[in-house]
């Protein structure tokens, strides 16, 4: 069985002093650096968004940074303007050792679709390319740090689960957002899908 690191959207932007913080989202970055060196195989994520973003408040006469709507592929939470391709809010935090990295994963470039997991965009169905990278490579077990807890890693989780991945979320290497309890109930959603959250 080969295990898989697998470190979500640890960029700038969701760090302190970023345009999405997270809080306390600097502090997992030690942590995931000692992970990363122990790991059989190392995968980043990184959120990669076009300036005109479909998630963006911005692009959306009258809305405000949180403010859920109804997109053609479901609920849409409008974000403020974030991971901007190229952008110094898109790159990785200045502390991440990418090195480790065999596969670094671009998501969320299409400008009229969002794509909070790893797998899928959030059609649930267009193809990231990340699951037959995983099959190709015999990888069955993935471990999950980074941000946000309740949107990118949950998103994640939940459907390496659901594609029959062995799937644990190591909670102390992430944290989260919680807009409206999201924190909580990602985890029991989690915990329902048979993730293991640790
Ligand atoms: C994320 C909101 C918007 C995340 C990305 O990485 O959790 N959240 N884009
Ligand atoms: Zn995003």
């Amino acid at each position: 069985m080969t295990k898989a690191l697998i470190v979500i959207d640890t960029q700038n932007d969701f760090c302190p002093g970023g345009a999405l913080a997270v809080a306390g989202g600097d502090e997992i970055v030690a942590g995931i650096n000692l992970r990363m060196a122990e790991a059989e195989a190392v995968i980043l994520t990184q959120d990669w968004h076009p300036a005109d973003h479909t998630s963006f408040a911005s692009q959306h006469q009258g809305r405000a940074p949180m403010e859920v709507i109804e997109a053609p592929y479901g609920p849409q939470v409008l974000w403020p303007d974030h991971c901007v391709q190229g952008s110094d809010g898109a790159a990785f935090h200045p502390a991440l050792d990418t090195t480790r990295a065999d596969l670094i994963l671009r998501k969320g470039f299409r400008r009229e679709i969002d794509s909070y997991s790893a797998f899928f965009e959030n059609d649930k169905k267009t193809s990231t390319g990340l699951e037959g990278y995983l099959r190709n490579r015999g990888i069955t077990a993935l471990d999950f740090v980074g941000l946000a807890t309740d949107f990118c890693v949950a998103w994640s989780a939940l459907d390496a689960a659901r594609l029959g991945f062995e799937a644990r979320v190591l909670t102390e290497l992430c944290r989260g957002i919680d807009l409206d309890g999201s924190l909580a109930h990602a985890l029991d959603d989690m915990r329902a899908a048979g993730v293991t959250v640790a």
